[in-house]
């Protein structure tokens, strides 16, 4: 834990970043574990957007205040805190309301946001191609509208009257309009990439080559594992949401059949939805995988319920009926005994580590098995006159090694079931 929480300030020398507090409520259904983990993993996030956390408040409470979300103690308490340690910026862990943003940023005299601007924000500042950035811009953007729609109807329901009507509200109703346009236009343009994205699958598909999406929690070691599989240098760091757009890479191993696999925006617990709706045509790269590699932190505290948002968002993505191989990453930093025994033995993964390559084999086979349950990797001798038998081997089979010899050709190759029969005749033992 310690050891993480350094990693964000040290790894990124932290003088002159931008002084933030974090703080949450719990709520009596919450242990206080959880809020401290989640206040952590905020802190996190802090970070990973550029800033410092400086202190973190809870408060307990039967529920969040509708006006001011916290208490009016405990945001006096922030004040002061926020004085004294010169902080600019107020993080709330869960949503607030654009009312309990503004209020509370009256009390403190500083810059207020929730856990969902802040993840924008890292979005914003990590998205490279054009996809990402308009998926983020259209994520931006829907949750601005619903904000000024509330000033709009707060300020309506303050009565109107002097300094509530006039130019202010025309300039809210044009702002609406604006961002609406802007919306529309976004949209047919993440149309146009997705037409492009589905032409490339096609192309893959035709290819048959078979892809395999690696997904799981930010930070889990996705990356990392698609580098060591692949042998590619794609950035992974010790921070939360490094990778936004998804790679692809194709892992072919010598023994093996090919397949491509593709790397996966994180997620997180309280991803916001306008996250998730505008990252669809990303995310539909899930859609198409042939089968999905569940990356899990197994070395991590919060190990269940990082499996549990992992899990929810599979299912509200609706791909949660593919096959999932589950891979428990970091066992290097485990002590091997029972502990990770039963983490092995409670989540029926298998044990890996990206960083030392323990395991791979175990998991690319696993891999192998699932993409392809009837095939058998079989040698065949096939004489040269015989076009035929070599021109099916070749188009149906995964050739995995071959040897030209003066009067025939050996083939290493993985054959499905139904082709294996009429290739049976030059089978050898
Ligand atoms: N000790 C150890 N560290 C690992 C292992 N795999 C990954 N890491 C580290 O964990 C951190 C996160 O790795 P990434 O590969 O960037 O994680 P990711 O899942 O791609 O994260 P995001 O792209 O941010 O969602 C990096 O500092 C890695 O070096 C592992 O098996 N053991
Ligand atoms: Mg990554």
């Amino acid at each position: 834990m310690g050891e993480r929480r350094n990693g964000h300030m040290i790894g990124n020398g932290w003088r002159g970043r931008e002084r933030a507090i974090v703080g949450a409520l719990r709520l009596p259904a919450a242990r206080r574990w959880q809020v401290e983990e989640s206040l952590e993993e905020l802190s996190g996030l802090v970070a990973a957007a550029g800033g410092v956390v400086v202190e973190r408040v809870m408060q307990e409470r039967q529920a969040p205040s509708p006006s001011l979300y916290f208490g009016r103690g405990k945001v006096a308490e922030i004040a002061e805190a926020a004085s004294r340690q010169k902080a600019r910026l107020f993080v709330c862990d869960d949503a607030l309301s654009p009312i309990q943003e503004r209020n509370i940023s009256k009390e403190l005299g500083i810059k207020v946001i929730d856990r969902t601007a802040l993840i924008l924000d890292i979005f914003a500042q990590r998205a490279r191609t054009a996809e990402g950035k308009l998926q983020v811009e259209l994520a931006q953007l829907t949750y601005l509208l619903p904000r000024l729609i509330g000033q709009w109807t707060h300020l309506e329901r303050l009565g109107g009257g002097i300094g509530t009507r006039g130019p202010g509200e025309t300039q809210l109703e044009s702002d609406r309009r604006v961002i609406r346009r802007r919306v529309m236009q976004i949209k047919r343009e993440l149309q146009r990439v997705q037409v492009h994205r589905r032409l490339q699958r096609e192309g893959r598909r035709r290819a048959g080559v078979p892809v395999v999406a690696l997904v799981g929690y930010t930070n889990a070691g996705k990356t990392t594992l698609l580098n060591r599989l692949a042998g590619s240098h794609l950035v992974a760091h010790d921070q939360l949401f490094v990778t936004l757009d998804p790679a692809a890479r194709l892992v072919d191993d010598a023994g093996h059949a090919p397949f491509i696999l593709t790397d996966t925006v994180g997620f997180i617990r309280k991803l916001p939805h306008v996250l998730v709706a505008a990252f669809r045509a990303t995310l539909e790269e899930l859609a198409v995988a042939d089968a999905l590699v569940h990356v899990v932190d197994a070395s991590h505290p919060a190990i269940d319920e990082h499996m549990a948002a992992v899990n929810a968002l599979l299912a509200e993505l609706e791909v949660a009926d593919r096959p999932i191989i589950l891979a428990l990453n970091k066992v290097d930093r485990m002590e091997p005994g029972p502990g990770l025994d039963a983490v092995v033995d409670r989540f029926a993964g298998i044990p890996i580590s990206a960083a030392t390559g323990a395991g791979l084999d175990r998991l690319r086979a696993a891999v192998e098995a699932t993409l392809r349950p009837g095939a058998r990797a079989i040698t065949l001798c096939i004489p040269h006159g015989e076009g035929a038998a070599l021109a099916l081997a070749y188009d149906r089979g995964r050739v995995l090694g071959r040897q030209d010899e003066p009067d025939h050709v050996r083939l290493e190759i993985e054959l499905p079931g139904a082709v294996l029969g009429a290739l049976r005749s030059f089978q050898v033992v």
